[in-house]
């Protein structure tokens, strides 16, 4: 059943915003653009009825915009996390000074270590990525604590990519949209799937978002597939997000 957003916590792009972490080889991004591409997304959220939270930019931690990393919230509970980069520690302060105004706060703690963007929650399930930024500690406190509001955890050893949601995403309906080498994974054996071709990877982080699937603009044969789901679908500019080894999942903390 799909849970109706209301909220998303977002935190615009500051000044340094081009100069955070990324595996991207290839032009460094451009800030203006980026920013650009920013503000689109948030206005996209707010056609869909969500209420934007605005938090300001954190001078000296140029990723702090991809805040989904920093806590995962539920209908019950904020959880906040301690970001698997050093660099990126301390962003979730401003988070949870937020969600404590709506939302019991508990925490991921040390020596756990564990970002948003490696956790999928479809209905009372939910996946953790064991990967490069969640380590077996952030990944057993998370399951303990969601254990306790009935939610069932598996863990997903994520080896080939930044975070799980860089590779698989929810589509409402029990269906996941997943990158095509992980077609076979048991963990997501009774899911239907729509696969993303390996030259179509970064369409993977498609965000399903009351009702309607909003993707990364420019992967035609992903966009085929999805629309035979019959949801509604919108398109938004990523390519500067993606020099960061962000998308579209990353830039917001929905509830
Ligand atoms: C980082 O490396 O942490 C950022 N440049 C990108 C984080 C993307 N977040 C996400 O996928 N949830």
């Amino acid at each position: 059943m799909e849970q109706r957003i209301f909220h998303a916590i977002v935190r615009n792009p500051g000044p340094d915003a081009a100069e955070g972490l990324t595996t991207q080889t290839g032009a460094v991004p451009r800030l203006k653009q980026l920013q650009q591409q920013h503000a689109a997304y948030c206005q996209a959220l707010a056609a869909l009825d969500v209420e934007l939270i605005h938090l300001e930019p954190a001078p000296g931690y140029p990723d702090a915009y991809f805040v989904e990393d920093t806590a995962v919230v539920t209908p019950e509970v904020a959880v906040i996390t301690r970001p698997g980069a050093l660099e990126r520690r301390g962003e979730e302060q401003a988070v949870a000074q937020m969600l404590q105004n709506f939302r019991t706060i508990e925490a991921i703690r040390s020596p756990g270590t564990l970002d948003g963007g490696d956790v999928m929650i479809v209905d009372r399930h939910v996946f953790i990525g064991r990967s490069g930024r969640t380590n077996q500690h952030g990944a057993d406190q998370l399951t303990r604590i969601l254990t306790r509001y009935d939610y069932h955890c598996t863990h997903v050893p994520v080896l080939d990519s930044l975070h799980l949601k860089s590779s698989v995403n929810s589509l409402g309906d029990q269906q996941l949209l997943l990158i095509a080498t992980w077609a076979d994974r048991p963990e997501f054996k009774d899911y239907d799937k729509i696969l993303v071709d390996p030259s179509e990877a970064h369409a993977c982080n498609t965000l399903w978002l009351n009702g309607y699937l909003i993707m990364p603009e420019g992967y035609p044969q992903t966009r085929a597939r999805l629309e035979t789901t019959g949801k509604p679908l919108l398109t938004l500019a990523t390519s500067q997000i993606h020099r960061m080894d962000g998308g579209l999942t990353c830039l917001s903390i929905r509830f």
